[in-house]
């Protein structure tokens, strides 16, 4: 299975840490076609060798190719958001995470969670989310 992982890139870096540990639970499913996100070298400021434009045409390539868009979306990102509507328009399957770091006072876009399309996994720890994330995938 092909899985796009999306994070937050110019939206804020603040959770690399976490999108590493995610990447790894996640390539016990599949081929993760977007190891880069948690590159702790890729800043918000961005890379200087790739166009934006090259970005795009590769990560829409990608968008593309894949069998499930899973995105991490803790840190608003207006790119991640972006992917979770192409992917919906293009009938992917589509999961969405989402920590909970303060009791669930901060919340995400009304557009995400109430989404019917998609699924969303809230969670408050890494065991629970590697749960939830094994029944979704198991489902597959
Ligand atoms: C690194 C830092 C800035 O730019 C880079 C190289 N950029 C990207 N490389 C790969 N994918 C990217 C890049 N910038 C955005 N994306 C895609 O948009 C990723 O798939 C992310 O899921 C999403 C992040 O969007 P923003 O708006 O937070 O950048």
């Amino acid at each position: 299975m092909k899985i796009y992982f999306a994070g937050s890139i110019r939206g804020g870096r603040e959770k690399v840490e976490d999108y590493k540990k995610i990447i790894k639970i996640l390539s016990e499913y599949g081929t993760v076609l977007t190891e880069h996100i948690a590159d702790e070298t890729i800043l918000s400021v961005g890379e200087k060798h790739i166009t934006d434009e090259e970005i795009y045409e590769r990560d829409i390539a990608w968008l593309d190719e894949s069998d499930i868009v899973i995105a991490e979306v803790t840190v608003t990102s207006l790119g991640v958001g972006y992917e979770i509507g192409y992917a919906e328009a293009k009938g992917k399957k589509i999961l969405c995470l989402f920590h909970m770091i303060d009791g669930g006072a901060t919340r995400t876009s009304a557009m995400v969670s109430g989404n019917k399309n998609l699924t969303m996994i809230m969670y408050t720890t890494f065991e629970e989310l590697e749960i939830q994330l094994s029944k979704q995938m198991e489902v597959l």
